[in-house]
């Protein structure tokens, strides 16, 4: 059936590359493909890169003075066939991706494994998937064409960015303070350099930005500089950590939603509860629903008593 599918769509394309009408600009776009069977591929083309390349380790290891701290990757071949390979050096994590997160027909949850290194360990605490974080960033291609980045520390809610760079992110360690530079410039001591390789279905899966450069199913490595982060990052300044409120405690912010029916039937759209201030929409706010004491801790009162915390429950 599928290869029929596919048959098809290479006619279609067919006719419509033959057809010269220039007022006419057709878009075809084939069926998304199943998740599992991508993360197969993926897996597999990232793991020979990492079998095959290695990075500047050494000149990490013992860096000059004038070193800059960036990785740079390269094939092992010839005068660079003692390099270690990446495979020796990348840890790695699993991370379970539902296709609802593509609006995907195909109802699937399919384990995903990003790799990663800490090429520079940082110096102080680590910042969850939830957390604000200072970053300077590159975003390659395997091939080694670069799509995006940013040579300044920007601060990055990690829960707006892809999955699997808030993730790979959340293995790397910040740095300790800012220092400014004669030259108006200011660095981050500590701050942690790390790579990441992340399969599409914890980037773009078959939905790359438009003129990004990146294909469909397409793996994405990234290089980044983590230099601090905001502990417990409270994004919608509810009183409750965006950490907690990953309900099903699933790395993923997007998919806890208490209110969700009621939104969606008063055309409010969809706010998951890290962005919403009144999670249950019971005219309440979140923030007058919890307790937080003089030291900071938080406790959620369930008046009613049926295991529902206030906040989470439009009836108490
Ligand atoms: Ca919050
Ligand atoms: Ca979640
Ligand atoms: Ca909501
Ligand atoms: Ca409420």
């Amino acid at each position: 059936m599928k290869e029929k599918g596919v048959i098809l769509f290479i006619a279609v394309l067919t006719i419509l590359s033959s057809c010269n009408n220039d007022d006419e600009v057709s878009v075809v776009s084939a069926p998304p493909r199943s998740m599992a069977e991508v993360e197969a591929e993926n897996d597999a083309t990232i793991r020979e890169y990492l079998q095959t390349h290695y990075y500047n380790y050494e000149e990490f290891e013992n860096p000059d003075p004038d070193f800059n701290y960036k990785i740079v990757l390269d094939t092992i071949a010839g005068l660079t066939e003692d390099k270690i390979p990446l495979i020796d050096q990348v840890s790695s994590m699993t991370i379970s991706v539902s296709s609802e997160s593509f609006f995907l027909d195909e109802d699937e949850t399919v384990d995903h494994t990003l790799y990663y290194v800490a090429a520079r360990p940082g110096t102080a605490g680590s910042p969850t998937v939830a957390d604000s974080t200072l970053v300077k960033f590159e975003g390659q291609l395997l091939s080694g064409e670069i799509f995006d980045g940013n040579s300044t520390y920007t601060w990055q809610y990690l829960p707006f960015f892809l999955r699997g760079y808030a993730a790979g992110i959340s293995n790397f360690n910040v740095g300790e303070e800012i220092i400014s530079n004669p030259d108006g410039t200011s660095e981050i001591v500590g701050s942690g350099i790390g790579l990441m390789f992340l399969p599409s279905g914890l980037a773009y899966f078959n939905n790359p930005p438009l003129g990004s450069g990146i294909g469909a199913y397409e793996e994405l490595v990234f290089q980044v500089n983590t230099g601090l982060y905001i502990e417990n990052t409270d994004y919608d300044n509810d009183g409750v950590p965006s950490m907690i409120e990953d309900l099903n405690s699933n790395g993923n912010l997007s998919d806890d939603n208490t209110d969700e029916s009621e939104e969606l039937s008063s055309g409010l759209g969809f706010v998951p509860n890290h962005l919403d201030v009144d999670d249950d929409q019971d005219g309440t706010l979140t923030r007058d629903e919890i307790v937080i004491d003089n030291q900071g801790n938080i406790s959620f009162p369930d008046a009613d008593g049926d295991g529902i915390p206030d906040y989470l429950d439009a009836d108490s």
